[in-house]
This record gives structure tokens, C-alpha cells and sequence, in this order.
């Protein structure tokens, strides 16, 4: 085999490796986790939030409203990741139900992703009448999976 193919060839292997690492090992602490499941959940907030100015009309409609869409389905995939076992404890407004029905915790933050990359086509696309209908229809799965498994605050 030529170097260049075998070079090849290992660095598919670590690639291979590397996506097989599970999501226990990214995190060297349970508060590690938790603080970053924390901070995309607050970084999706906040530009969930731009858009919401915008449906109440405290904001003008513009480009913003994709741009924030864009992130807030980016946003939306990385906390699911950091709910690793044994980070049920400790500083975290997570309940320990999503250990316990963990099938149910996935399916309600799939609806979630599925309901923000419907806004963030609708941002996208330009048309503002859709625009409350798709904030509407995300702003109710974030509820739906923070009334099973976010602790009253
Ligand atoms: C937000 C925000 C949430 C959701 C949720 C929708 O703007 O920070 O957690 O919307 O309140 O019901």
C-alpha cells in the first residue's frame, strides 16, 4: 500500500474512533455537563427569544429572524448529548424522569429539533405571515418537553 493511501486509511480509522466515543467520555466531570447543556440551552434562549420580540412586534422584521432561526436549530442538537448518566444531581434544573423514560425525554427533544427546523425554513423562506405560526408551534414543543422534564422554578 502506498504511504499515502495508509495515511489515509488511519486517519479514516481515527475519524471512526472518534465518532464512536461515547458522550460520557467528552465531559471529565458531571458539572462539566451539566454547565454546558446549560449554556446551548441559554445560547438557544436567547435567539429564540430575538424571534419571539419579533412575532410580539417589539422588533422589526428583517434579516435577524433567519440568522437567529439558523441558531437556534444549530443550538438545538448539541445539550441532548450531555445528559450522560450521573448528571442528574447537583446544579441542574433537569429531573431525574429523563433517566427514567429516556425513550420519551429523545422523542420530546426530536419534536423540538423537528418544530425549530420548521421555523428556521420559515425564517429562512421569507415569509413573515408563516413566521408566528412556526414560533408558536416551537415555543410549545420547548414547554412540552420542560413541563415532563425541567424542574418548577
Ligand atoms: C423561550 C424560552 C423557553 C421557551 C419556552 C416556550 O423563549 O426561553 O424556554 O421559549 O418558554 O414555552
Amino acid at each position: 500500500m502506498k504511504l499515502s493511501s495508509v495515511i489515509g486509511v488511519a486517519a479514516m480509522a481515527a475519524a471512526g474512533v472518534m465518532m464512536a466515543v461515547p458522550a460520557a467520555a467528552q465531559f471529565a466531570k458531571a458539572e462539566d455537563a451539566i454547565k454546558y447543556r446549560q449554556s446551548a440551552f441559554t445560547v438557544m434562549a436567547a435567539h429564540f427569544g430575538r424571534i419571539g420580540a419579533v412575532v410580539k412586534g417589539e422588533a422589526p422584521y428583517g434579516p435577524s429572524v433567519a440568522a437567529d432561526a439558523k441558531i437556534v436549530e444549530t443550538m438545538s442538537h448539541l445539550p441532548f448529548p450531555a445528559f450522560v448518566d450521573g448528571t442528574d444531581s447537583g446544579d441542574t434544573g433537569a429531573r431525574p424522569e429523563i433517566w427514567k423514560n429516556r425513550a420519551k425525554f429523545d422523542a420530546a427533544a426530536e419534536n423540538m429539533q423537528k418544530a425549530v427546523a420548521e421555523l428556521a425554513k420559515v425564517a429562512a423562506s421569507g415569509d413573515e405571515g408563516a413566521l408566528k405560526g412556526a414560533f408558536g408551534a416551537a415555543g410549545k414543543a420547548c414547554k412540552d418537553c420542560h413541563d415532563d422534564f425541567r424542574k418548577r422554578r
